[in-house]
C-alpha cells in the first residue's frame, strides 16, 4: 500500500549523535569497532507525529565512503533543506527527491527518507512492514561473527550461536583468517548454514586460493573483491562454485541490475542504508524477484532503531535467507528501544504489528547517551 492518501510535510528535523559501546569489538577485514558512534534522526511532522530514525554510516569510511561527520553535515547543509516544509504526498517521492543533482551519501539520504516512510505509516495507523508490503510475521536471522584470533575461538562462537538457534552464521574472513578457519568450523557443524563475508579483502590473483571454500558447503560468499567492482566479481564467480553474494558493490537499482546483467554474483544483501532507502531497496527487491534472485537484508550494527527498519524490509516476500538482525543482546548491554529486540529459539525475530516502527524510543536513555544535537526548524 504505496498510494497512502496521507500526506508528510516535516517542520523540524532533529540531529543526535549518541555512543553506544558494544559488548565486544566487532572486526572485519576493513577495520574494526568497539564503540558506536550513531546519528539519531527525529522527524516531526506538522501535525506533531514524531518519529525515530538512524543512519548506519560509522565512525571512518571503511565500508562505504560516508562517516558520521560526513552524514551530519550532509544532513544539515543538503538533505534538509529538499525536506523541510516540502509536502510528499507518498513515501516513493522522496528518494528522487534527494537524488536529483545530488550524488552519492547514500546513508544520510536513507536516515530521512526511511524516517518519513516511518511518519506515513504512523500517520496512517499501520505497521511499517504493512506500509513497505511486507508478508512475513517473522523473520529468520543470521549472525555475522567477526574475524577471531584462533580457529578454536571461531568453533567455540559458532556452536554458541547455533545453539542459540541462529539459522545462518556468517565467518568474516581475510587472508591469513580464512580457509583454516572456515574448514574448522565445518569439520565441527558438517550441516550448519555457513557462510563467509570478506569486505573487500581479497583480488582476482587470489580466485584459486578462493576456490578452496568450494568444498566446505557454503551458503554464498559475500563481497569477495573491491567495493565497487562489477566486472571482476563475474570473472570470479566463473571460477567459484560457490554463489557470490554482493553487498557493498550493490549501490543502487542500477547496479543490482548490472550484477544480474553481468552475471557478477546470485544473491544479494540489501542494506537500506547502503542504498539510500527504502525506495531503492524495494526496488532492487522486486527486480531480483522477477529474476529468481534470492536477497536478505543485511546489518550494519544497528541499535534498536535501525533494527526496526531492517526488520520492517526484511518482511517482503523475496527476503528469502536470513537476515543479520540479530536481538539487542547480541550487541548492547541494554538497547535505546522497548521492548529490546528478541529471538526465538528457532532463530526467529518477530515483525512487530504496532503502528509505525512498531517499538518505542527510550528517550531517557538517549539523552543519556547523547554527544551532540542539532535543530533543524522550517
Ligand atoms: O559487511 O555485512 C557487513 C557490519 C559493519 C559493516 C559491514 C558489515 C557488518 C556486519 C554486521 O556484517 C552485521 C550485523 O549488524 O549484525
Ligand atoms: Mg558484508
Amino acid at each position: 500500500m504505496t498510494g497512502t492518501t496521507n500526506e508528510v510535510r516535516l517542520n523540524r528535523l532533529t540531529l543526535r549523535e549518541i555512543g553506544l559501546p558494544l559488548k565486544e569489538p566487532f572486526r572485519i577485514s576493513s577495520g574494526v569497532c568497539t564503540d558506536r558512534r550513531i546519528m539519531l534522526l527525529e522527524l516531526r511532522d506538522t501535525d506533531g507525529t514524531t518519529t525515530w530514525s538512524e543512519c548506519v554510516a560509522g565512525e571512518a569510511p571503511n565500508y562505504t565512503s560516508e562517516t558520521i561527520d560526513t552524514a551530519w553535515i550532509t544532513t544539515v547543509e543538503y538533505i534538509a533543506p529538499r525536506v523541510l516544509n516540502t509536502t510528499f504526498t507518498n513515501p516513493e517521492h522522496v528518494h528522487p527527491a534527494l537524488q536529483h543533482n545530488f550524488r552519492g551519501h547514500e546513508m544520510a539520504k536513507a536516515a530521512v527518507e526511511m524516517g518519513i516512510w516511518a511518519v506515513f505509516a504512523e500517520k496512517a495507523r499501520v505497521p511499517l512492514a504493512k506500509l513497505l508490503g511486507g508478508t512475513r510475521a517473522e523473520i529468520a536471522t543470521g549472525i555475522s561473527l567477526g574475524i577471531q584470533d584462533s580457529p578454536a575461538a571461531l568453533v567455540e562462537r559458532a556452536g554458541r550461536a547455533l545453539a542459540q538457534g541462529y539459522q545462518k552464521v556468517k565467518i568474516k574472513i581475510e587472508p591469513g583468517h580464512d580457509i583454516e578457519y572456515v574448514r574448522a568450523v565445518r569439520e565441527k557443524f558438517p550441516q550448519a548454514p555457513l557462510m563467509a563475508d570478506a569486505n573487500n579483502a581479497y583480488t582476482l590473483a587470489d580466485a584459486a586460493h578462493l576456490a578452496q571454500l568450494d568444498s566446505l558447503g557454503l551458503m554464498m560468499i559475500e563481497q569477495p573483491l573491491a567495493h565497487d567492482d562489477l566486472v571482476r566479481h563475474a570473472e570470479l564467480q566463473r571460477i567459484l562454485r560457490t554463489p557470490i553474494c554482493l553487498d557493498e558493490s550493490i549501490t543502487s537499482v542500477d547496479r543490482a541490475e548490472d550484477m544480474i546483467t553481468l552475471q557478477s554474483g546470485r544473491i544479494i544483501n540489501i542494506k537500506p542504508g547502503r542504498v539510500g532507502g527504502f525506495q531503492q531497496s524495494r526496488a532492487i527487491h522486486d527486480l531480483c524477484m522477477r529474476n529468481v534472485i534470492p536477497v536478505w537484508c543485511g546489518g550494519m550494527l544497528e541499535s534498536g532503531v535501525g533494527r526496526a527498519y531492517n526488520v520492517a524490509l526484511a518482511s517482503l516476500p523475496n527476503f528469502t535467507k536470513p537476515g543479520d538482525v540479530s536481538p539487542s543482546a547480541r550487541y548492547w548491554t541494554r538497547d535505546i528501544v522497548t521492548p529490546e529486540w528478541t529471538m526465538d529459539a528457532n532463530g526467529m525475530v518477530r515483525v512487530p504489528d504496532g503502528p509505525g516502527i512498531g517499538v518505542a524510543v527510550d528517550v531517557n536513555r538517549i539523552d543519556d547517551l547523547t554527544v551532540r544535537t542539532q535543530t533543524l526548524l522550517a
